[in-house]
């Protein structure tokens, strides 16, 4: 192991609570959430709702419970739900949608920005014939994970909700990471999620919350979701406790975002020099960096040895997450143990 302390780039799901978080959950003022009687986490939900532009909200487990219960939400047993061919909900969510949801996962193909294409969607839609399932959602993800943090726009995303409710189907949209989103394009969130019928996004990734993630929309599509997580064994008692760690999150951690997307340009413009990394730097929009070598594996384990940690994305592919607790210097240092580790490759 190299000298020095690892620089843990694996995702933005290993930040650490803030002291201000940790101060707000001793303090949390909490009831029986399943009864409706918790305040924290009413906050919480009434705070996620304003900010995502949604009459209501509802706090989940995870990022997963957010887009399981979403599906749930929105289709019944026997229909289709269309996702991008690169989309969380396809790649890392353990089938969920058809194992406990009886939902057909049905792929559109992303791009690298990983956006949908219409003509693509248009022809996924199920018209009417005996043979057919019901085509009752589709979904998108914003940002793109695997498709290197990118970014669909305002107008993007209306564009495949209006094909979508034209033929009758929902559109939920996987905002794990929306307000990276957001911070990118200098929006509000609530622009980028104005035309969906549910939208989750997660407080425990780059705004460094310990747990959840909120599922917004209407109130009566919210109460369905609600529903839905009571029957995941989702519905949680004295939640108010994590929620107080959330209502921060939302309160201060948000624009502090782009300084993640500062080091992840610097980080990917080092990169695009280490001989034998390829990655397009003008690429990275917000705060992952996906980039190609060689041999995935071996390069992965070669900068775990120097101290670096990744995430494997494919045979040839790496991710790095910039993210609270990572700064500048980190990123520097990061870059230093980069080239080393493809010198002695090489
Ligand atoms: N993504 C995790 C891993 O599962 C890959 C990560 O490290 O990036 N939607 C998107 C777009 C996500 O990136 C993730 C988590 C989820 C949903 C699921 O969230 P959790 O982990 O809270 O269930």
């Amino acid at each position: 192991m190299a000298e020095g302390r690892v620089i843990d780039l694996r995702s933005d799901t290993v930040t650490q609570p803030t002291p201000a978080m940790r101060e707000a959950m001793a303090r949390a003022e909490v009831g029986d959430d399943v009864f409706g009687e918790d305040p924290t986490v009413k906050r919480l939900e009434s705070m996620a709702a304003g900010l995502l532009g949604k009459e209501a909200a509802v706090f989940v487990a995870s990022g997963t419970m957010g887009n399981l219960t979403s599906l749930l939400a929105l289709c019944a047993r026997g229909d289709e739900a269309i996702v991008g061919s690169e989309s969380h909900i396809l790649h890392y969510e353990v089938a969920g949608a058809a194992g406990v949801g009886g939902i057909q996962l049905r792929e559109a193909p992303n791009d690298a920005r990983g956006r949908l294409d219409l003509d693509a969607v248009a022809a996924t839609m199920r018209g009417q014939n005996i043979h057919f399932p019901r085509t009752a959602a589709v979904c998108l993800e914003n940002t793109h994970n695997r498709c290197g943090g990118g970014v669909l726009t305002a107008d993007e995303v209306a564009e495949v909700a209006k094909l979508a409710h034209r033929h009758g189907a929902a559109v939920h949209l996987d905002g794990a990471r929306i307000f990276n989103a957001a911070t990118a394009l200098g929006v509000p969130a609530a622009e980028l999620a104005a035309e969906v019928d549910t939208v989750t996004f997660c407080l425990s990734k780059g705004l460094s919350a310990p747990v959840g993630s909120l599922v917004c929309g209407a109130a009566d599509v919210v109460a369905r979701v609600r529903k839905a997580r009571k029957i995941l064994g989702g519905g949680m008692r004295q939640a108010g406790v994590i929620a107080a760690a959330g209502v921060v999150a939302l309160e201060t951690m948000i624009d502090r975002l782009a300084e993640d997307h500062e080091n992840a340009r610097l980080l990917a413009e080092g990169l695009s020099h280490v001989p034998g990394v390829q990655i397009d730097p003008e690429a990275v929009q917000t705060n992952i960096v996906v980039f190609d070598v060689d041999e995935g594996p071996a390069f992965q384990s070669r900068l775990r040895e120097a101290g670096v940690l990744t995430t494997g994305f494919g045979p040839t592919r790496l991710r790095m997450v910039t993210h609270y607790g990572i700064t500048r210097d980190d990123i520097e240092q990061a870059l230093e143990r980069v080239r080393s580790a493809a010198a002695a490759a090489a």
